[in-house]
């Protein structure tokens, strides 16, 4: 089973998103081991988006990221990485598919409401920098068994 990092961004949380988001993960039937609201640091957001320091759109990513709360999450499930990314759809909101979250919620691409890991290897360092191990937690639903 993968985990992934999901992110809603302070648009979600300042436009009253943030419960039907994670609604979307719980509906699709992915388990949610870890949750919480924070608010990240510069120092947090210039390590989270180190890929992609030195673009023209750095600035305004860590300082939009860095405006207002965000709601921290992890997801459990088969192909939860690729899964989740599907499910958020593309990083323009306007090209994103409109049963997607993005494609569903926004316009601009610079405020389109959530983040979700790019890979594998993403998702596990992302953990690691907004989660402590005793805050993911492991857990069985009757679900399990046959959700697959
Ligand atoms: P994210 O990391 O936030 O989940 O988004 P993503 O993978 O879909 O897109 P990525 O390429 O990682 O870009 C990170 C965020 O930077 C902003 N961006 N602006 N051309 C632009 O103005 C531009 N390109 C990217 C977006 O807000 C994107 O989510
Ligand atoms: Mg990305």
């Amino acid at each position: 089973m993968e985990r992934t990092y999901l992110m809603v961004k302070p648009d979600g949380v300042q436009r009253n998103l943030a419960g039907e988001i994670i609604s979307r993960f719980e509906k699709k039937g992915f388990k949610i081991v870890g949750l919480k609201m924070l608010r990240i640091s510069r120092e947090m957001a210039e390590k989270h988006y180190g890929e992609h320091a030195g673009k023209p759109f750095f600035e305004s990513l860590v300082g939009f990221i860095t405006s207002g709360p965000v709601v921290a999450f992890v997801i459990e499930g088969k192909d939860a990485v690729s899964a989740a990314r599907d499910m958020m759809g593309a990083t323009n909101p306007l090209k994103a598919a409109p049963g997607t979250i993005r494609g569903a919620y926004g316009i601009d691409i610079g405020r389109n409401i959530i983040h979700g890991s790019d890979s594998l290897e993403s998702a596990a360092r992302e953990i690691s920098l907004f989660f402590k191990e005793e805050e993911l937690v492991e857990y069985s639903r009757e679900v399990d068994g046959w959700i697959y």
